[in-house]
C-alpha cells in the first residue's frame, strides 16, 4: 500500500493509511492503523508525493505536536510525539517536519530539558532502589536498562522502547550517548528522548557521546539535517541542540555497583609537581602525554571535571570529558594514547580490574563501536549481536553495547554489516548480572537521504582528522 498524496486535510478520515510498516511501529503497540482505515484507490500517482502535496496525517494523531496548555507532559502526549514523528518520517519530506513538530514546540522542549540535564551531576549516581516516588516504587526496587549509540535510527529506537518497556516508575533507562548523527532521523531521535526526559527525569537518563558535539555533528550530518529540517530556523535550532549537549553529563553509576560511559574510563588529570617546575611555558598538559605519565582517573576527579565545552582539542580539567566520549579498550595492559582516533586512550584489562576495584564495582557499560569500527580491532569480537564481553577480569567485566542494528543507516557499497543492536537489562537486587537483549533493524526503513556524504566520509571515527584540531 502506498502513501496517499492527498493533501485534503477534510479528507483526512478517508486517506490512505501509512506504509504497511507503520503498524509495527505504532506506539501502543497496536497493529491496527491500516485495519480502521478504508481503502484507498491506489494510482501512480501515489507514488510521487513529493510533487504533490503532503500527505493527511491519520484523524488518531494529534497533529502537528502542541506543547501542553498546563505545560505538562502526559504519556499520552509522549506516546503522540513518538507517533507523529514515526508518521512524518514516513510520509514527510524532511523539509515539513516543522508541519509535524513547529519550531515554537522545539523552543520549549529544548529549553526545559535543557534545565533539567544541566543541572545533573558530570557522573549521575542512580539509585534503583526505591528513591523515586509514585505508586510502583514501594519498596520494590527498578529494573534498569541500559542502551548504547542509536545514531538518529529512530525507528530501531521506538522499536527498543517497545520492546524494553517504555520508562516507568519501575523502569529506568541509561542512554550511553551518540543520538545523532549518521542516521537520518537525529533530531526526532534526540527530541524524543529528551521529552521522556522531561516527562519522567529520575526515570531516564541521557549521557553524551562524542557526537553529541559540534565537530562530529558538521562532518556526520545532524547540523545538516537541522538545517534541511528547520530552514530559515535551522541555525536557530542547531545552536539550541549545542546548548543542551554540553549539558548532558558524561557518566553513570547505577546501583553502586555499574559504571556507564560512552568511551569508557579518563586519565587522572593531577599535575605533577616536575611539569610544574618546568615553568609557565611547559605546564600545559599535552594530549602526546606518553604511556608512562599516564594514570588512571578517579570517579572523584571525573564530578569535578568541566564538561561545558563540547569539542576536541580537550585540555586541562577537559582532557577527562575527552577520555570519557573517546576512549577505547585495549588488550594491551596499561594505559596509552588513543593513536587510531587522535583522541582520549586505550586501557587494557588492568585497568578495568584497577577502577573497579578502587570504587568497588562489577561491571563496566560503554558503547562508542559500531561493526565497522570492530571490523578493525584485531583480538576483539566483531558488533553482529550489538554488544562484546571486552575484559573479564578478577572483579568484574567490560562490556561494549551498541544498539543501532544494520549500522550505518548510509553506506557506499551493497554489502552491509547486518549487525543487530542490543540493550542491557539489569535486574535487582544485584544488578550485576547483565541480560543482552539483541534485536534486529525495523524494515524496511522509510526511504530517507543521507546528509553527509558517506561515499566520501570515512566510515569509522576511527581515522577522524582530529590532528587539525589539536591547536596546542
Ligand atoms: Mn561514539
Amino acid at each position: 500500500m502506498t502513501v496517499s498524496s492527498d493533501f485534503d486535510y477534510s479528507a483526512a478520515a478517508a486517506a490512505a493509511p501509512p506504509p504497511d510498516s507503520v503498524a509495527t511501529a505504532t506506539i501502543n503497540g497496536s497493529a491496527s492503523i491500516s485495519e480502521e482505515t478504508p481503502p484507498q484507490p491506489s494510482s501512480s500517482s501515489s507514488q510521487s508525493p513529493s510533487t504533490k502535496s503532503s500527505p493527511t496525517p491519520p484523524p488518531e494523531l494529534e497533529f502537528p505536536v502542541r506543547w501542553p496548555l498546563d505545560g505538562n507532559f502526559t504519556l499520552d502526549w509522549i506516546h503522540n510525539l513518538m507517533a507523529c514523528f514515526d508518521w512524518s518520517s514516513r510520509n514527510l519530506p524532511p523539509s515539513e517536519f516543522p508541519l509535524a513538530f513547529p519550531v515554537s514546540v522545539f523552543d520549549s522542549l529544548i529549553l526545559i530539558a535543557s534545565k533539567i540535564l544541566h543541572k545533573e551531576p558530570n557522573c549521575i549516581n542512580i539509585n534503583p532502589f526505591g528513591s523515586n516516588s509514585g505508586p510502583a516504587a514501594e519498596g520494590a526496587a527498578s529494573t534498569v536498562i541500559v542502551v548504547g549509540d542509536t545514531h538518529g535510527q529512530l525507528h530501531d529506537v521506538l522499536f527498543l522502547l517497545r520492546d524494553a518497556g517504555y520508562p516507568a516508575d519501575n523502569r529506568i533507562f541509561v542512554f550511553n550517548g551518540d543520538y545523532v548523527d549518521r542516521g537520518a532521523w537525529g533530531l526526532e531521535t534526540f527530541m524524543l528522548l529528551l521529552a521522556w526526559k522531561v516527562f519522567m527525569p529520575n526515570n531516564i537518563y541521557m549521557l553524551r557521546g562524542n557526537h553529541e558535539s559540534k565537530y562530529c555533528t558538521s562532518v556526520y550530518g545532524f547540523e545538516k539535517e537541522v538545517l534541511v529540517k528547520y530552514g530559515d530556523k535551522g541555525k536557530h535550532v542547531y545552536r539550541k541542540c549545542l546548548g543542551c549537549f554540553e549539558g548532558l553529563p558524561l557518566a553513570s553509576v547505577i546501583a553502586g555497583c555499574v559504571y556507564t560511559a560512552h568511551g569508557g574510563l579518563f586519565r587522572s588529570v593531577t599535575i605533577t609537581p616536575s611539569k610544574r617546575f618546568k615553568g609557565k611555558k611547559n605546564r600545559k598538559i599535552s594530549l602526546s602525554q606518553d604511556s608512562k605519565s599516564l594514570s588512571l582517573g578517579s570517579l572523584e576527579e571525573l564530578s569535578k571535571a568541566r564538561r561545558s565545552v563540547l569539542d576536541p582539542p580537550w585540555e586541562g580539567s577537559n582532557l577527562i570529558p575527552g577520555d570519557v566520549l573517546w576512549s577505547d579498550p585495549s588488550k594491551t595492559p596499561g594505559l596509552a594514547p588513543n593513536k587510531e582516533r587522535g583522541i582520549g586512550l586505550l586501557w587494557g584489562p588492568d585497568c578495568t580490574d584497577e577502577f573497579l576495584k578502587k570504587h568497588q564495582l562489577k561491571l563496566i557499560i560503554r558503547s562508542h563501536e559500531g561493526p565497522d569500527a570492530r571490523e578493525k580491532r584485531d583480538g576483539f569480537d566483531g558488533m553482529a549481536e550489538g554488544y562484546t564481553i571486552d575484559h573479564i577480569v578478577e572483579s568484574g567485566k567490560l562490556i561494549t553495547l551498541f544498539s543501532a542494528p544494520d549500522y550505518p543507516q548510509f553506506q557506499a557499497t551493497e554489502e552491509r554489516y547486518n549487525n543487530k543492536g542490543a540493550y542491557v537489562v539489569l535486574e535487582p537486587p544485584n544488578f550485576d548480572n547483565p541480560v543482552f537483549h539483541s534485536f534486529e533493524a525495523v524494515r524496511p526503513r522509510p526511504k530517507a537521504n543521507a546528509y553527509y556524504d558517506y561515499e566520501e566520509v570515512i566510515d569509522s571515527d576511527e581515522e577522524l582528522d582530529l590532528a587539525s584540531m589539536v591547536t596546542t
